[in-house]
Order: structure tokens, then C-alpha cells, then sequence
């Protein structure tokens, strides 16, 4: 087992990872820009080493800095948190070259689930259903025109290079299909620097549920059921549970064998999200995501397991601590994400918390890096904690968060709080019914009524 691991990350993920090195008795090094001299990370760890500037391209992403870190205090391992380096495959590939041990998946691993046609070839062929649509790019628009004939319409042409909802059009027949298949092209280009789109069948009203997949590197893999994260705004999630309200056991188990199934082929190592949308009772395989999920506590929750430290396990090459057969769902889990945003524009609110105050009690985690009188600064995303409730079952889950966020204080600044008291309320989440399309439209009509 490694002697000490470094953090290449901040905030609350940080503090996550921070959190499960000290209960395995693992050596914690933090790294900060200048900006976070202050923040709880570095206050946290062990061990600290200032990277750079404020901007994470001069800090957090700098490959170099991190390196360096690492053989300053003799750190054998990185996590990488979500986000800034964590699916980033040449860091990967130099982080061995430097004989530093990655806490994730190989770095061939994330190269193939990081393009997503590639992704979709993949996972295509190790049986996974994905959405109907080209094998691979489309340069022409009598191709395009021709696959959707075949698939019908309506149909999305998506970039190749896009990512976070960015590069999509929809066209609901021929017509509009040569100018969506242009402009797509047109933007790809500008934004991404590269023009490859490709096609699938447009799914009117589907849901966002992701299965939670974890393997040891050496061709054993579980699942661990799936998350509903159907409630975004601009491709953000807001708020994210397990199991999926509408999902069946013999649902579940299925599409989980065949997740679980196709990583054991591959040898995945580590944990991993395979994405899907959800229509009329079929999943539709979209991305992979190679890392741990900022929505990873709810699946935590559910299954009583420990994720960063069966990553830690397995990337210094011992098992698993669970088969398959030892995973059973227990209850039901939420998680909301606090932003430091004003609503109902939610415009970024950075500034100085004056007073912060945790929820507690059975079932509530709160994972956050902030503390009274600690300035957010405007440099990085918003995301200032998350609130995750447990519960036996979903309505007991719903109102362990409304006594929850009933006992949080975060004063000082503006965060997204509001949003889930009156989303709470709303019948429709209260049964569940919702699809990806429900938050934006509410927020619509939420906006006309105030
Ligand atoms: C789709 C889709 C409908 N049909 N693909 C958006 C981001 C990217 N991860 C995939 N996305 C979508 N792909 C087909 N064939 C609708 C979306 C989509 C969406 C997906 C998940 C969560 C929220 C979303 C919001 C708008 C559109």
C-alpha cells in the first residue's frame, strides 16, 4: 500500500479523498494555487505544496507543478478528484513515466471512452445498447440524409469533439436536417477545432441514469445500480438519486450485468460511470465517464461502501473488498448540490461565508470545504458542498433533506438552497415524474409567475 497520496484537486472532492487516506492510514499531500492558501484542504492534509496562480491552468491542470509535487514529498500516487486532470490521458501516461501511480484507469482506457465515437464503438461491441444511429462520423449531407431516412426523424447531430452538452442539433425532419447538419459542423469546428459530427435518433423525453461500475484492473467488475441525475439546468446537475425512482430490480440487474460484464472484458480499473438515457422502459448507452462522480455518495449511501478507498485498494494492486453478490441496496439517497449562485439567473455569488452552519443527524452527510469566515474565490466552479440524506425508502429521503436544509446556514453569499426548498415541494418530484427536460422547463415557468 502507498505511504502517501497526492491530492491533485481542491475543495470538497479533496477533502473526500483527504478523509479516506486517514482512515487508511495513508499520508495525505495537498496541492493549492495561491488563490486557496486558505482553503480547508490544505488545512486538512498532512502536507501542502503551492502550485501556482490562481487561474487552474497555471495551478490545478499544470502537469508540471504536479510532478513536481509529487517528488518533492515523495508521494507514490495521485487522485485526481473529478474534473481538471482526472480524465486526462497523457497525464496518465506521464505520471508513469515518472513512476507515480494514477488512482484511476489506464490512461488506454480513458483515451478510448474520452472520444465519444470511439466510446460508442466500444461499448457497442462488448454488448452495451447504445442509440440507433451512423457508425462513426458523417462528413456529407446526403450521408446524414440517409441515415436518418433509415433511423427516422427526429434525429441529433452531436460533435464528435463536444462534451457537456455542447455541439448538438436537433432537426425534426429532412429539411431542417441540411442546415442543422451545416451549422453543427460550423460550430464544432470553431468551438472544438475539430468539424466531425455524427448522428443518432433524437430521444423526445428520455431520463439520465448512469450506471456506477467499479473493477479491479485484472478483469473482475461489479455494479453498483444505477443514478437518476435527470435534474439539470445547461447540462449541470442540481439534483441526483439512487436508486432511480422509476427503475425495476430486473432493470437493474440487467443493464448492470451487462455494464459490469463489459468492464471485466476490458479490465477497467478503478471506478467508472457508464451514462445512459432512459425511454419507454430501454437504455441507451451515451458516454462513459472514466473518474469518480461528484454525485458519488448517493450510490455510496445505498450500498455502504467506501469508493475512494476501493480505488485506493486497487490502484496499488490489492482486491476489491466486495463481488457482486455482496452488494444489496439498503434505503433510498439524495443528493443536492449547493452552489454559491444567486438565483434565478444563478449568477456565480463568490465572496466571504459569515456564517456557516452543517445539517446533521441519521442519515445527512455534508461534504464541504467551506467554514466561517472563508472567502470563496472567483476562480473556480461554483460547487461549495453537497448535501446527501438517506433515507429507508425515497419518501423518507425527502424529508430527511427538507429538515436538512432546514438546519443548514450558509450566510454571507447566495447558493442555490432556495431552489431545493420549493423543488421539494413540487408533486412531480415528490412522485418522481420527471425527465431531463423537467428542471429548465419549471425554471421557465417558475420565471413567468414570480
Ligand atoms: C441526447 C439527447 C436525446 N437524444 N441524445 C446532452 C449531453 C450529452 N451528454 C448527451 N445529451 C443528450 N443526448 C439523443 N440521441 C438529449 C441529450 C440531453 C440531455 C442528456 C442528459 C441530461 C440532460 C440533457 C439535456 C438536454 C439534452
Amino acid at each position: 500500500m502507498f505511504d502517501k497520496i497526492l491530492i491533485a484537486n481542491r475543495g470538497e472532492i479533496a477533502l473526500r479523498v483527504i478523509r479516506a487516506c486517514r482512515e487508511m492510514g495513508i499520508a495525505s499531500v495537498a496541492v493549492h494555487s495561491t488563490a486557496d492558501a486558505d482553503a480547508m484542504h490544505v488545512r486538512m492534509a498532512d502536507e501542502s505544496v503551492c502550485i501556482g496562480p490562481p487561474p487552474s491552468t497555471d495551478s490545478y491542470l499544470s502537469q508540471p507543478a504536479i510532478i513536481s509535487a509529487c517528488e518533492i514529498t515523495g508521494a507514490q500516487a495521485v487522485h485526481p478528484g473529478y474534473g481538471f486532470l482526472s480524465e486526462n490521458a497523457s497525464f496518465v501516461q506521464m505520471l508513469e513515466d515518472h513512476g507515480i501511480t494514477f488512482i484511476g484507469p489506464s490512461a488506454e482506457h480513458i483515451r478510448i471512452m474520452g472520444d465519444k465515437i470511439t466510446a460508442k464503438e466500444t461499448a457497442k461491441s462488448l454488448g452495451i445498447p447504445v442509440v440507433p444511429g451512423s457508425d462513426g462520423g458523417v462528413a456529407e449531407v446526403a450521408a446524414a440524409k440517409r441515415i436518418a431516412a433509415q433511423i427516422g426523424y427526429p434525429v441529433i447531430i452531436k460533435a464528435t469533439a463536444g462534451g457537456g452538452g455542447r455541439g448538438m442539433k436537433v432537426a425534426q425532419d429532412e429539411t431542417a436536417l441540411e442546415t442543422a447538419f451545416r451549422t453543427a459542423r460550423a460550430e464544432a469546428k470553431a468551438a472544438f477545432g475539430n468539424d466531425e459530427v455524427y448522428i443518432e435518433k433524437y430521444l423526445q423525453r428520455p431520463r439520465h441514469i448512469e450506471v456506477q461500475v467499479f473493477g479491479d484492473g485484472r478483469g473482475r467488475a461489479v455494479h453498483l445500480g444505477e443514478r437518476d441525475c435527470s435534474l439539470q439546468r445547461r447540462h449541470q446537475k442540481v439534483f441526483e438519486e439512487a436508486p432511480g425512482p422509476v427503475i425495476t430490480a430486473e432493470q437493474r440487474a440487467r443493464i448492470g450485468g451487462i455494464c459490469a460484464n463489459a468492464m471485466a472484458k476490458i479490465g477497467y480499473r478503478g471506478a467508472g460511470t457508464i451514462e445512459f438515457l432512459f425511454e419507454d422502459g430501454e437504455f441507451y448507452f451515451i458516454e462513459m465517464n472514466t473518474r469518480l462522480q461528484v454525485e458519488h455518495p448517493v450510490t455510496e449511501a445505498i450500498f455502504g461502501v467506501d469508493l475512494v478507498r476501493q480505488q485506493i485498494l486497487v490502484a496499488a494492486g490489492e482486491e476489491m473488498e466486495f463481488r457482486q453478490e455482496d452488494l444489496q441496496i439498503r434505503g433510498h439517497a439524495i443528493e443536492v448540490r449547493i452552489n454559491a449562485e444567486r438565483l434565478p439567473n444563478f449568477t456565480p455569488s463568490p465572496g466571504t461565508i459569515s456564517q456557516y452552519h452543517a445539517p446533521g443527524g441519521l442519515g445527512v452527510r455534508m461534504d464541504s470545504a467551506i467554514y466561517d469566515g472563508y472567502r470563496i474565490p472567483p476562480y473556480y466552479d461554483s460547487l461549495i458542498g453537497k448535501l446527501i440524506v438517506h433515507g429507508h425508502d425515497r419518501p423518507e429521503a425527502l424529508a430527511r433533506l427538507n429538515r436538512a436544509l432546514g438546519e443548514l446556514i450558509v450566510d454571507g453569499i447566495d447558493t442555490t438552497v432556495p431552489l431545493f426548498r420549493a423543488l421539494i415541494e413540487n408533486p412531480d418530484i415528490q412522485r418522481g415524474d420527471y425527465s431531463i427536460h423537467w428542471l429548465e422547463r419549471w425554471l421557465a415557468e417558475m420565471a413567468v409567475s414570480a
